[in-house]
């Protein structure tokens, strides 16, 4: 955990069988997820599984995806390795629906973990308990035969499981997904019995909370408030809102699409037109730092396996200001005692205690106000990255005691500014706080 912890940037990536056709279906574009699209679209089984056919990897080179992983800033990567349709990335002994019986034959796993490992990059594993195509899954357990049935079916996952585990050993995290059903929830069990058997066969290896279910079908945290797992998974496509410290007092993750709303490549306008501006991502980078959670940034392949370009341009960006100012975000946490300020956020360096102020909304006043926990005053700002104008001192004034104002220099096209903040105690002066007559405790 110490080392998933200090990651913070991930990349996350959906690649399957979703990829060809893209959200498009006999010639109309479907406004809904594109790894949706089978079910919202109400595809035959039989025709889902021809796109197996064209799932030729022509174009799928994991260097390449590497390589788009290292200019975002990535430190880990997680691969779904088994969607909601069932379809595998590996060749799987337990089922025929997978990559090595499409026409190259080739593991897609095996690819990514050498391409991403020899650069340093750890590899995770997404895997969809929900399984749409296996004839044993189950939503509800209504009767003995679905008792019976989904039996057979947690079994099956449980050997995929085993099965990944033992061909790919260098897996440094399982990133469970799909576990919401009534089926999933009577069988808390299960989830623990995975989580045990993934952790004995590999130690250390990491495990979402969304795997998990208690006996009484408590999901994420259990029944006596405590979290399952190793880290809280729960905030999808949201980040903790409004801001509040009590959030870093658990380890956990936000994961994000790049569109408003598909994690499978999606090539209508529904997703193009709504991709992120990177120093939005940036933004969010900064906010899941400041209270100790990880960003997990999604990228969906297109179906020939080529990175969509769009994608590749917003990671180079998101990597650019990372490459610059990720003193503020790598190793970094929440800030204990520094209020959240309203133009950005503040992150502390876990091993040096180094403060940085991340300015992520500048004020139209082109100024920022610093409020340092009582007791401390400013010595020196260091501004990271493009944004130093010249010798990279920034000069600051003092309001109060805690209380400073700094200038921006602004240099919008680099991105949001970061200072590393140096502080000393100021003599005399108790950490008190001036009361609020309006505050109620
Ligand atoms: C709903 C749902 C799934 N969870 C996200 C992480 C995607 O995999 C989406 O398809």
């Amino acid at each position: 955990m110490q080392r998933f912890r200090s990651h913070r940037v991930g990349q996350f990536i959906h690649w399957g069988l979703y990829a060809l056709p893209a959200g498009r279906w006999e010639g109309k574009d479907v406004e809904f997820a594109a790894e949706f699209l089978p079910r919202v679209a109400r595809i035959p089984q039989r025709r889902w599984e021809a796109l197996a056919n064209d799932f030729t990897l022509a174009d799928f080179d994991a260097g390449q995806w590497a390589d788009t992983a290292v200019a975002l800033g990535a430190r880990y990567m997680t691969i779904t390795t088994k969607h909601h349709d069932g379809f595998c990335l590996w060749p799987s002994a337990h089922t025929d629906f997978h990559v090595g019986n499409t026409p190259s034959g080739r593991d897609v796993l095996a690819e990514l973990i050498e391409a991403y490992e020899a650069r340093g990059i750890d590899v995770n594993f997404y895997y969809s308990v929900l399984d749409w195509r296996h004839p044993d899954w189950r939503f509800n357990l209504e009767d003995d035969g679905d008792h019976a049935a989904f039996a057979r079916y947690l079994e099956f996952a449980r050997k995929q499981l085993e099965e990944l585990a033992e061909r790919y050993p260098s897996v440094k995290g399982f990133w469970f997904d799909g576990t919401w059903d009534e089926s999933v929830k009577a069988n808390g069990w299960w989830t623990w019995e995975v989580e045990r058997m993934l952790k004995e066969r590999i130690p250390g290896v990491v495990v979402n909370s969304r795997l998990r279910a208690d006996d009484f079908g408590a999901r994420h945290v259990d029944s006596n408030g405590v979290l399952m797992g190793d880290y809280e998974s729960g905030y999808e496509r949201r980040l903790p809102e409004p801001w509040n410290a009590t959030v870093a007092t658990r380890d956990w993750e936000a994961c994000m699409t790049i569109p408003q709303a598909s994690w499978g490549y999606h090539q209508g306008p529904w997703a193009q037109s709504t991709l992120k501006h990177p120093w939005d991502l940036v933004d969010m980078i900064a906010h899941c730092t400041s209270l100790g959670g990880n960003f997990l940034l999604n990228f969906g392949p297109r179906g020939d396996g080529s990175m969509a370009p769009a994608e590749v341009g917003i990671a180079r960006s998101v990597g650019e200001w990372l490459a610059a100012n990720g003193e503020a975000i790598y190793g970094c946490g929440f800030a204990e005692g520094w209020d959240y300020p309203g133009w950005g956020y503040f992150t502390r360096d876990v091993g040096t205690g180094q403060v940085f102020a991340v300015v992520t909304r500048s004020p139209a006043s082109g100024r920022i106000r610093l409020q340092l926990p009582a007791g401390l005053a400013l010595a020196e700002v260091r501004s990271l990255g493009k944004g130093i104008v010249d010798s990279g001192r920034y000069s600051f004034k003092r309001l109060a005691d805690s209380l400073f104002e700094v200038d921006l220099e602004a240099d919008a096209a680099a991105g949001p500014t970061v200072f590393a903040l140096e502080t000393t105690a100021i003599d005399g002066v108790a950490g008190e706080k001036e009361p609020n007559p309006d505050v109620l405790d």
